[in-house]
């Protein structure tokens, strides 16, 4: 297909032939550093938003720079990618290689370390395109505190397709890999194997729904826009089907922010997974609204067994929970295996400090198997960052670092009703209110996991495939874990009575072969918790490790002697520099 790139649309002088280096921005990251890193806000999901205070509970898990490998994975030219680098990491590959562009990823927090690494490019590669990308690209003003050549908004892989001279209308390629890795919780590795870690999939970026504070929907046009990657279900089955047979897996970890909301291409799924007899498992992002507009038998149909749901606020007036009772929803849902990760907000505009105890505690009625709780936190590019730019509220980087506005801390803004930083402890308050009343979220899991079980019987062979494999470590390592959890818990009347009464149907359930094995693994599981909660009392935290991958070409090209290289890229026709951002 001929391809006109759009006018101003910069083009590398190099095309395919520009090497590329693309980086995730640089580790150590649960530190107090003065790039931008933060102890509190580690390069993990759970424990630094969701698990954060069930200590050796926690689930400590890591997740690839999924932006980075789309690129990677749809672009011809020479590219290397380097992902959660140290800084002598980093520089140590731009002081030994030799790139035309070089492509860094960051969000708001990580202005600092941006910077610092754009300093490092100009020092080491002076002639290196710098393109930054991702959502640290909303910030206003971007251009004055780092020094790149290019800043990109938006959507990613189209864009450097045209930037190479490449087709930007060819099918996306979807990188092949599992959604986390180095996972652990009570001090035991989870491994990462196929068998029980989802594959990521990454359908569309965006969302209509264009919540207010929302920077992912913010990024890619906000309300009323998305992108689709694929836009059918036949589309998407097919790259499914792909992922399956290369990682050999059965599970999907479906990062899209409101996948449901695309419901004839999530219609269309189901019908294929029911033909071809796919009893595949999806965990997905939805807002309550569209969950509830889907049958149960459909949701089931579909593999759904995780939902990450926005549940925010009592008494928000967000469009995507306008007449839902979240309470009866989760309640429903988790009845039928599926686990929930309910989302709130702490500070919202009508929120006050006299009124706390009572959200956290409507909040933590929903007994959802994770929760997480945020700030209200205006986030540039946003509809709520403009406003209380227009108010005047917003506090200057001098008072308040962008490193610490990731929501897990203060507010970036005077709150009409909050003082002196009395959020964080509200935002604490909620954590270990919700890990009180509930329990570790670990627990609840294998209850919604039996829950899943007890009420399999109506549905069909294929789902109950999908139920059995879900449920089948209840048989023993889930057991053991609650075994354990029982133990710990022997001073805690309402935890361990919890334990036990889920330890006593998995009992009646699963037989005597359960209950054999499951004091062994019991033991084993407590005196590694007991491990873990002594190491973390000393301090200890987890980072992931560093990668670095080449694609075909850039391997191709590492076969090439050095000297040949360079003759190869002066023969191309000079264009002139993109300027464009
Ligand atoms: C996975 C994820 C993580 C992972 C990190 C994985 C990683 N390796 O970085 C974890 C769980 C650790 C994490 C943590 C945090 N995250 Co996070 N995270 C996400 C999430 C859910 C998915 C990102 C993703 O992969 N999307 C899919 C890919 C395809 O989209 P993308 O990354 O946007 O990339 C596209 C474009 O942006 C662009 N692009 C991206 N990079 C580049 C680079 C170049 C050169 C170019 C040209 C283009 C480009 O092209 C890509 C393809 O279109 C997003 C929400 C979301 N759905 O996007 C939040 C999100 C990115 N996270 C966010 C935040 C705030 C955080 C935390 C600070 C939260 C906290 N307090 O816990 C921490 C920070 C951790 C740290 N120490 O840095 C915010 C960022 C807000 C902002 N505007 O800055 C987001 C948007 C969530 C939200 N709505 O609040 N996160
Ligand atoms: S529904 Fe969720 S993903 Fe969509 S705009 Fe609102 S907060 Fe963002």
């Amino acid at each position: 297909m001929p391809h006109h790139p759009p006018k101003n649309n910069p083009l590398h002088p190099l095309a395919t032939k520009a090497r590329v280096l693309l980086s995730s921005v640089f580790g150590p990251y649960s530190r107090d550093d003065e790039y931008g890193s933060r102890k509190i806000n580690p390069m993990e999901l759970y424990q630094n938003q969701v698990t954060r205070l069930q200590g050796g509970f926690s689930l400590r898990m890591f997740h690839r720079s999924f932006g980075l490998m789309m690129i990677q994975a749809n672009i011809d030219a020479p590219c290397t990618l380097l992902d959660f680098p140290t800084l002598e990491r980093f520089e140590e590959e731009i002081r030994q290689q030799s790139y035309d562009i070089i492509g860094i990823s960051g969000i708001i927090a990580n202005v600092g370390k941006v910077a610092k690494m754009c300093e490092l490019i100009r020092l080491h590669q002076p002639s290196a395109t710098v393109v930054v990308g991702g959502h640290i690209a909303n910030k206003e003003e971007l251009d004055k505190l780092i020094d790149a050549d290019l800043i990109v908004r938006g959507e990613g892989i189209r864009w450097f397709q045209r930037y190479l001279g490449q087709s930007d209308r060819e099918p996306i390629k979807h990188p092949m890999v599992l959604s986390g890795f180095g996972s652990k919780i009570m001090g035991v590795d989870l491994g990462d194997s196929p068998d029980r870690t989802a594959a990521i999939l990454i359908p569309s970026v965006g969302c209509p729904m264009g919540c207010n504070f929302c920077s992912t929907s913010a990024l890619f046009g906000g309300k009323g826009q998305f992108i689709n990657f694929y836009e059918t279900g036949d589309e998407l089955f097919s790259v499914m089907c792909e992922i399956e047979k290369t990682l050999k897996v059965r599970s999907f970890f479906v990062l899209d922010e409101n996948f449901l909301v695309h419901r004839k291409r999530a219609l269309r799924l189901l019908e294929l997974m029911e033909a071809n007899g796919k009893s595949w498992a999806l965990s997905v992002f939805s807002s309550a609204r569209v969950l509830r507009s889907y049958t149960m038998e459909q949701l089931m149909g579909l593999g759904i067994g995780f939902v990450w749901m926005g549940l925010e606020g009592e008494e928000s007036t967000y469009d995507k929970l306008k007449g839902v009772d979240t309470l009866g929803l989760v309640q429903n849902l988790q009845a039928n295996g599926i686990r929930v990760l309910g989302s709130s907000i702490l500070g919202l505009e009508n929120h006050r400090p006299e009124d706390m105890e009572a959200i956290i505690e409507y909040a933590v009625r929903h007994d959802t198997v994770f929760h997480q709780f945020m700030l209200y936190t205006p986030i540039p590019g946003t509809p709520l960052h403009e406003k209380h730019k227009r108010e005047g509220n917003l506090l200057p980087e001098s008072q308040f670092p962008f490193a610490d506005a990731h929501g897990q801390y203060r507010f970036n803004y005077r709150h009409p009703h909050f003082e002196n930083g009395e959020e964080e402890k509200y935002l604490l308050d909620a954590f270990r209110r919700d890990f009180e009343a509930n329990g570790p979220s670990l627990l609840r899991l294998i209850r919604v996991l039996l829950n899943g079980w007890q009420s399999r019987k109506p549905y069909s062979r294929r789902v109950r495939d999908r139920i059995a494999w879900e449920v089948a470590p209840l048989r023993s390592t889930y057991a053991g874990a609650v075994w354990a959890i029982k133990k710990y818990y022997r001073d805690n009347p309402l935890l361990r009575q919890k334990a036990e009464k889920l330890l006593a149907d998995i009992y009646a359930t699963f037989g005597w072969k359960t209950r054999l094995v499951t004091p062994l693994i019991g033991r084993y599981v407590f005196n590694r918790l007991m491990k873990e909660e002594e190491r973390l009392a000393a301090g200890h935290t987890y980072e992931p490790r560093t990668f670095c991958e080449k694609n075909a070409a850039a391997l191709a090209l590492e076969k090439i002697p050095a000297t040949k290289r360079k003759t190869e890229a002066r023969q191309l026709p000079h264009m002139p520099e993109p300027a464009y951002r």
